[in-house]
Formats: structure tokens, C-alpha cells, sequence
């Protein structure tokens, strides 16, 4: 398999609205986030995917862009990114940009223009439609919202938006719009960055016509099939790759929210020249339900490997996978799919083995190193995701039980994973020196860096040494990944195999004990413990004794 350096890469995610404050104005900004690359560097990991900075109203905070070229007022200057980046490369650490490009926000000057006049020459660089006997276009449900238009009075038209209604949709068919976005990304390039990780990049070729789903049936109307992997997907993203991403030595994962496992390979495999690699969010679905994430189902342990097996070997020597467990837009990996009361420890180191020891680059989410836990806000006041409150608005209007509703939002909400970065025990933890944008969670007086840092058994020193086994044993980058079935459906254990090197990984997905045997081909001895999570594995003849979350990394 051919070596690069991004499929050797460890990604530490950052959110950087809840990073670090370095002005006291209560929102994480660009100096901030350089003043910790030294903590960032020590964490190990080789590369930074910085969330969005450009000009933005902030509806989704960043999501929503009002100038490409330009860095949100809240987190600095040019010259704060610059030395940003300048510090990180200096550190060996490469960063790569969010680039945004299926919307923008609607203060973007393209859209002002846009939406002036029909005429205008900019009015194609959106998707404007007529309504229908004075309704929308179409029965389309967005991701935000019930309906996906926004009618627009100046002109008596609608446009599309698949999230907010801050954030129209791009209009991919004008190849003006095409062009813009390739200057953008190589302005970007040029600028020294390393990469992209690009938002709802699958979404942004729709079906022409942009045909109804169920037209005269009242109701949720999920119209992916018409925008997810459209018709001209890879036409665009193999374009991107020939006018820009192949002029540079670049990595780049495209965030393919529902894709499926044969068009993650198109999308990656390399010789179609399009995507190093792309998000995938079978783990992230698989503990909602049929209508969306607001419905709550109990991890699985036995789903959680079907669906990592499935992706592992569905892409081994065909593309690559990333891997995460976590990100800004889902609940925190050790409350959502761990303990994050008597088992935080473990478990959060648990998992941390998974996602560092299978097949595809790993994406560390900020915060997880230390094992920070999802927030027990108190009422919807205390919430600032648009996504959460459109969902609690619109289920309120339908007379939903608000009490029931805040349940649902305190497990699903984004903000979840959104709070600032628990620095220390000092005031809003070491966040800032004001008044923080969103709630600390309380528990920073026990679940801080400073504390971490300190406790040699700690989540973070766990984190270290993994990224450190990772980097030394290239058997967990480029082998193969090889099942390992077990009788205990609570056990997930697997081989990487590269050459005659062979790594096993044992783990205990549940707060259960569990049992591990070993088949005769592998031979597991005290001297092999490469890594794990308790001290002296517990064994009886060829048999693993598992403790809750135990996880064990033996080099046979
Ligand atoms: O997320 C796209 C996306 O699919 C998510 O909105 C997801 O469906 C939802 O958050 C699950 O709770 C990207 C960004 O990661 C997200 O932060 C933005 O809100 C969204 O695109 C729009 O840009
Ligand atoms: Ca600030």
C-alpha cells in the first residue's frame, strides 16, 4: 500500500469558539489556540483540523460564511492565522482548514447580490425557484428546518437552504460558482495551509428539477436521495482535484454525511483522483432512530463492531477510512458511547484504543484527550446551537412535553461537545478571564488538563502513549484488519497484520466482565502487552478474564 504522510497522520480536531480565550471576551479566538500548539504538540498528534474562522454572522457558529477571505472578527486577524500557522509548522504540525463551500451564510456578499435581482449576475450562483400555487418549490425538509426554502420578497422567489435559513445553498451547476470556490481553496494553499476538511461535501450536487419526495403528502419530507452522492458529485470533486488539490501536497477528508460504503470508496479510491479520505456516520446514526438523532437508542456493542467491521474491511485496499468517535456535532464519546461516571477512566481509554489502533487516520475531537463529559445544562436558555433550537421550536409548536424535550436534548444536543476546553480548576477553566459564550461544565474543578497533565494514569497520558505506539509500529497504520470472533458479544477484538508483524486488540465495549480466548494461532503472553487500560490483565489458560472497558493492545 503506498505510504503517505496523512494516512500516518493523528488529527487533533478544534472547535476554536471554545478553545482558548486570549482576550478575555468570553470566545476562543486564534491567539488563544496558538498559545497551547506546545500542549497540542506534547498530546503527539501530527496535524490540526481547524473548525471554521472565516467572516461569519455566527448563526452556525462559522458554518455560515459571510467572507472566504477574511477571519471572523470574535478570533483575530490575518496575521493571527498567519502566525498561527507559521508557530504550528514550526512545531512539525500541519494544519488543514474547514472549507465550506455547499452554502454560504446569506451576509456573503455573492448572496446579497444574488438576492437584489433577478437579473442580477450573481442570481446563479444560488438556487432560486418560483413558488407552487404560493407554496414552496418543493416538499423538501432540511437538516435545520421543515421546510428546505426561504421565500425571498424583493424578488417574490425562494431559495434553498439544506441547513439554516442563514445558509443558502450554492448553486454547483454554475461553473462560475465552481471557479470561485477553487480561487478560494488556492488562495488558502498559497497561503501555506495543508489541507481541507470539506462540510456536507457529498450534498453538493442535486438531482435537476429538484422533484418533490412525496408531493401532496403532508409531513417530514428527508429528500436525500435527491442531494446525497447527487449525479455530479464526482464530476465536481474530480474537477477540484485536477484545478487545484493535485498542485499541492495536500490531505483532504470530505464530511459525507449518510454516504455509503461503495461511494466513501469512490470518493477515496485513489486512482479516481478525487478525496484522500471521507467522514462516514454509521456510528454516529446508529444510536438515533428512523426519523433523526433527537430519538434515543441504547449503545450496542454488538452493533458498534458490526459497523466498524463492516467499514474496515469494506475499505481496506480499495480506499481509506478516517476514524472518529467523536466531533463538535455529536454528544461527547465517553457519555454517548462509555461511562462517564464510575467508568470515565477506563472507558474513555477504552475507546481511545479503538480509535488508535484500526485502519484509517485517526481524529482526535478537543477535550476527549482528557476525557471531558457531555454538559447537564439546566433549560433551553442555556443552549446556543441553531440545530438544537430549531428542533426544540418546531417539536414545541407540535405540542410536544417540554420537559420530555429538554431530556432528549441534554443526551443529543451538539452543544454537548461545545463547551470550552476544561484548562484547569481556575475560574471557567482557564477558559477565559470574562464571561464564557456557553457554560463550563462543572466538573472542570476534577476534569482539566492542568490536572491530567499531573496524573501519570490519566486519560490524556493514555492518549500519549497510543499516539506514540501508533507512530512506532507502522503495522497499525498500513496493516490489514482481521476479525477475531469472539463468543462474548461484548467483546471486540481484531488483528492488524503487516507482513509477519501481527498486533491483537482486545477490548471490552460494556461495563460488564467479559472473557477473551484466544484461538491457537495466537499466542498471548504477560511480555506482549503492548498497551492497555488496567494494570496485569487477568487471564485463565488461553482465556482473557475482562474487566469493565478493559483494553489490552498485544505486539505477538
Ligand atoms: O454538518 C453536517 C451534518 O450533517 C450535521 O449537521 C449533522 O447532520 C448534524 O449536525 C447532526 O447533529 C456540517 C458541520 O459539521 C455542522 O457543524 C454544520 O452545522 C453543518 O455542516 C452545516 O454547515
Ligand atoms: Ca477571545
Amino acid at each position: 500500500m503506498e505510504q503517505k504522510w496523512w494516512k500516518e497522520a493523528v488529527v487533533y480536531q478544534i472547535y476554536p469558539r471554545s478553545f482558548c480565550d486570549s482576550n478575555g471576551d468570553g470566545i476562543g479566538d486564534l491567539p488563544g489556540i496558538t498559545s497551547k500548539l506546545d500542549y497540542i504538540k506534547e498530546l503527539g498528534v501530527s496535524v490540526i483540523w481547524l473548525c471554521p474562522v472565516y467572516k461569519s454572522p455566527n448563526d452556525d457558529n462559522g458554518y455560515d460564511i459571510a467572507d472566504y477571505y477574511d477571519i471572523m472578527d470574535e478570533f483575530g486577524t490575518l496575521e493571527d492565522f498567519n502566525t498561527l500557522l507559521s508557530e504550528a509548522h514550526k512545531r512539525g504540525l500541519r494544519l488543514i482548514m474547514d472549507l465550506v463551500v455547499n452554502h454560504t451564510s446569506d451576509e456573503n456578499k455573492w448572496f446579497v447580490e444574488s438576492r437584489s435581482s433577478k437579473d442580477n449576475d450573481k442570481r446563479d450562483y444560488y438556487i432560486w425557484r418560483k413558488g407552487k400555487d404560493g407554496k414552496e418549490p418543493n416538499d423538501w425538509t432540511s437538516f435545520f428546518t421543515p421546510s428546505a426554502w426561504q421565500y425571498d420578497e424583493k424578488t417574490g422567489e425562494y431559495y434553498l437552504h439544506l441547513f439554516s435559513k442563514k445558509q443558502p445553498d450554492l448553486n454547483w451547476e454554475n461553473e462560475k460558482v465552481r471557479n470561485e470556490v477553487y480561487r478560494l481553496m488556492t488562495w488558502w494553499f498559497d497561503r501555506g495551509i495543508d489541507g481541507f476538511r470539506m462540510d456536507v461535501i457529498n450534498c453538493i450536487s442535486k438531482v435537476a428539477g429538484l422533484p418533490s419526495v412525496e408531493p401532496n403528502k403532508p409531513g417530514y419530507h428527508w429528500a436525500g436521495k435527491y442531494f446525497i452522492s447527487g449525479p455530479r458529485v464526482h464530476e465536481f470533486l474530480h474537477e477540484m482535484n485536477t484545478k487545484v488539490l493535485s498542485k499541492y501536497d495536500c490531505m483532504t477528508v470530505g464530511e459525507a454525511a449518510s454516504t455509503t460504503l461503495d461511494e466513501a470508496v469512490r470518493f477515496t479510491e485513489p486512482e479516481r483522483k478525487e478525496l484522500n479520505m471521507v467522514f462516514q456516520f454509521d456510528l454516529m446514526n446508529m444510536d438515533g432512530g428512523p426519523d433523526g438523532k433527537w430519538q434515543i437508542k441504547k449503545f450496542s456493542p454488538s452493533e458498534f463492531k458490526r459497523i466498524t467491521s463492516k467499514w474496515q474491511l469494506g475499505m481496506q485496499g480499495r480506499g481509506w477510512n478516517s476514524v472518529f468517535l467523536g466531533n463538535h456535532d455529536n454528544p461527547r464519546v465517553v457519555s454517548r458511547f462509555g461511562n462517564d461516571g464510575k467508568y470515565r477512566y477506563e472507558s474513555a481509554k477504552m475507546f481511545a484504543t479503538v480509535l488508535l489502533t484500526l485502519q484509517g487516520t485517526p481524529y482526535i475531537y478537543q477535550g476527549d484527550e482528557i476525557g471531558m463529559t457531555n454538559m447537564p445544562f439546566n433549560s433551553i436558555e442555556d443552549y446556543r446551537d441553531v440545530e438544537t433550537f430549531s428542533f426544540y421550536n418546531e417539536a414545541v409548536k407540535k405540542g410536544a412535553d417540554k420537559q420530555e424535550l429538554m431530556k432528549v436534548i441534554r443526551v443529543k444536543s451538539r452543544d454537548n461537545s461545545r463547551t470550552p476546553i476544561q484548562w484547569s480548576s481556575e475560574k471557567n477553566a482557564g477558559f477565559t478571564t470574562g464571561t464564557p459564550w456557553i457554560q463550563v461544565n462543572p466538573n472542570y474543578t476534577s476534569i482539566n488538563v492542568e490536572q491530567s497533565r499531573k496524573d501519570s494514569d490519566s486519560i490524556f497520558h493514555y492518549y500519549q502513549k497510543l499516539i506514540e505506539l501508533r507512530k512506532n509500529n507502522p503495522v497499525l497504520v498500513y496493516g490489514d484488519f482481521v476479525p477475531v470472533k469472539q463468543e462474548d458479544e461484548n467483546v471486540f477484538a481484531y488483528l492488524r497484520v503487516l507482513g509477519n508483524e501481527r498486533m491483537l486488540v482486545v477490548l471490552n465495549l460494556s461495563a460488564e466482565n467479559a472473557s477473551f480466548s484466544a484461538s491457537d494461532d495466537i499466542c498471548i503472553s504477560e511480555s506482549s502487552v503492548a498497551a492497555s487500560n488496567y494494570s496485569q490483565a487477568g487471564k485463565a489458560d488461553n482465556k482473557l478474564l475482562l474487566r469493565p472497558y478493559e483494553a489490552i493492545v498485544f505486539s505477538l
